[in-house]
């Protein structure tokens, strides 16, 4: 069973959005054009609270890209993105959703960040997404989405870390931070999971 995990393809991660990442929405078409291959495809959406912890916002004197510790982790403060219902939390209309068989949210608790599709920050809770692909009998997953350096990479960490076999296709997503990627990249190698681009991928 192969699996395409669509992480976080939300308005507020595309160029425009409050967490805009450069390039974002070039992996739109790309993803689109690969969805027909996978046996199963599945999406993590972003879903904050307004009162969410990982805003800057909710905090006195403290800007965003700032640090701060947040549930005795550390915690980097972000620009209000993804708050629940609105506009900027919602799936871009171009993302086609149609294969999509199971939306996952995460970052619903406001005293914990949720990068990861899989668990919290603090792994204290998990989402239910490992338990289901298990179900399904899932034994490969491929992901792409935004952003790589973060929700991608702690993602693609997390998969490998529940024993699937992890993909990230290189083409698919895109960093706020390059530096940052480079080194999520290197860890995801050394635990053992792979970084291609979507061209040399061969489903079977
Ligand atoms: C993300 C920062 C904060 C992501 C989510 O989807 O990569 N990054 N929340
Ligand atoms: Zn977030």
């Amino acid at each position: 069973m192969n699996t395409l995990i669509l992480v976080d393809i939300q308005y507020d991660f595309l160029p425009g959005g409050a967490l805009g990442v450069e390039n974002g929405d070039k992996i739109i078409p790309v993803l689109n054009s690969l969805q027909n291959k996978f046996d199963l495809v599945v999406a993590t959406q972003d879903w904050h609270p307004k009162d969410h912890g990982s805003f800057a916002s909710n905090h006195k004197n403290k800007k965003p890209f700032e640090e701060t510790k947040l549930g005795g982790l550390d915690q980097i403060l972000w620009p209000d993105h993804c708050i629940q219902g609105r506009k900027g939390a919602e799936f871009s209309s171009e993302l086609n959703l149609h294969k999509a068989e199971a939306i996952i949210r995460k970052g619903t608790d406001p005293k914990i960040d949720s990068y990861s599709g899989f668990f919290d920050n603090g792994k204290k809770k998990a989402t239910g997404l490992g338990d289901y692909l298990k179900g399904r009998g899932v034994s490969r997953v491929f992901i792409g989405g935004l952003a790589a350096d973060f929700c991608v990479g702690f993602t693609a960490l997390d998969a490998i870390e529940l024993g699937f076999e992890t993909i990230v296709l290189e083409d698919c997503t895109r960093p706020i931070d390059m530096e940052g990627w480079e080194k999520m990249k290197d860890s995801i190698r050394t635990k053992g999971g792979k970084i291609l681009p979507s061209t040399e991928i061969n489903l079977k």
